[in-house]
């Protein structure tokens, strides 16, 4: 497994029999306890939501494959599993990620005031080419926000990352926050091989996402009935 991450190509490999991967990317989110990171997991991977997610021991990962600009990218995305409680979360767990989900909780605002110490521990820990995304989850808590969303806004275009506010609840944005990260890796990943191609490969710096453009992604309106469409749950 450790082979396909980092990006690697893997031209002509059939993954079940039938699917051929062209990128293996490996996300993580991080995030204060209870922000809903495991939710927004599930949500993305599996389509699903629970009200008692328990938070589990030990680092798990789940996968979701999709198409992005005709290449088929399995997206590993880690969840943490709890370990963010103890500000426990190994350095092992960053190693080879090129994305990161930042998660806060728009209800809570610590976890908003803690989110420049996880982005210290993302520059320290994880390769200076990570693409970050910074979420602001619970949306659908119109009513108990405590973080307004231009604060993160500002935070996110100073910082340089790109930001969102999505629901794990009624699935709000949560795809959409994804395949931006996606896309952006896919850019940063397509850019490396273009510069290794030209030569270029000698450069300590090649393929880092200098000048990566601030693309905010603006919030939606959200509908807070939409339990309707949740699926049933298996945790
Ligand atoms: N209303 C609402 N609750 C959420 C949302 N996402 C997660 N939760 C709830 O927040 C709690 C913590 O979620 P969890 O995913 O376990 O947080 P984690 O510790 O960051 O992994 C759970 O009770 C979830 O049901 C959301 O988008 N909206
Ligand atoms: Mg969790």
């Amino acid at each position: 497994m450790n082979a396909e991450m980092n990006g690697g190509e893997l031209e002509g490999k059939q993954e079940n029999g039938h699917e051929k991967i062209d990128y293996v990317f490996k996300v993580v989110v991080i995030g204060d306890s209870a922000v809903g990171k495991t939710q927004i997991l599930s949500r993305f991977a599996k389509n699903e939501f629970c009200f008692d997610s328990k938070s589990t021991i030990g680092v798990e990962f789940q996968t979701r494959t999709v198409t992005i600009k005709g290449k088929v990218i399995k997206a590993q995305i880690w969840d943490t599993a709890g370990q963010e409680r103890y500000r426990a979360v190994t350095s092992a767990y960053y190693r080879g990620a090129l994305g990161a989900m930042l998660v806060y909780d728009i209800t809570k605002r610590q976890s908003f005031d803690h989110v420049a110490r996880w982005v210290e521990e993302l520059r320290a820990h994880a390769d200076s080419s990570i693409v970050i995304i910074l979420i602001g989850n619970k949306a659908d808590l119109v009513d108990l926000r405590a973080v307004p969303m231009e604060d993160a806004m500002e935070f996110a275009e100073n910082q340089g990352l790109f930001f969102s506010e999505t629901s794990a609840l009624s699935g709000d944005n949560v795809e959409s926050a994804f395949f931006k990260l996606l896309e952006e890796i896919h850019s940063v990943v397509s850019k490396r091989a273009l510069d290794c191609d030209n030569g270029k490969s000698n450069d300590s710096n090649a393929g880092l996402p200098r000048g990566l453009k601030i693309d905010v992604i603006s919030g939606s309106d959200f509908e807070v009935s939409e339990m309707k469409k949740l699926s049933a749950c298996s945790c």
